[in-house]
């Protein structure tokens, strides 16, 4: 009776395990790119990433959730919670599935401070410097 009730659960854990490691994001990145990994505990990492101008940043979703990578200010929780370099226009990745990629090349110099949408109450903050 016991085995019975757990098969559903059984099969959930099964799916999900399935979901975090399929997809483009466990593909071996291109060159020259730098990677920001989405994965549990809810969290970027590296959570700061220094780059140079003109460089790529791809972010992957290592994880079972859906996360955003979330660069318009207007989408803030608190003031000052994502902040862009003077003249950048915002962006958001919109929602990024548990194997899937966002990318985005950094033009302007400065410092950028982004969120994921889903996540930013619990701490799911990141911090591009581009030098
Ligand atoms: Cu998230």
């Amino acid at each position: 009776m016991k085995t019975l009730q757990l098969l559903p659960v059984l099969a959930l854990v099964a799916t999900l395990a399935a979901c975090a490691h399929e997809g483009p994001a466990f593909n071996a990145p291109p060159p020259n790119v730098k990677i920001v990994e989405m994965r549990s505990p809810l969290r970027f990492a590296p959570e700061t990433l220094t780059i140079s101008r003109g460089q790529t940043v791809e972010w992957l979703n290592k994880a079972v959730e859906t996360h955003t990578v979330t660069f318009d200010p207007a989408n803030a929780g608190k003031p000052g919670e994502i902040s862009l370099p003077a003249g950048v226009s915002p962006f958001d990745s919109g929602d990024i599935k548990s194997g899937q990629v966002f990318s985005h090349t950094f033009a302007v110099a400065g410092t950028y401070h982004y969120i994921c949408m889903p996540h930013h109450g619990l701490g799911m903050h990141g911090t591009i410097v581009v030098q």
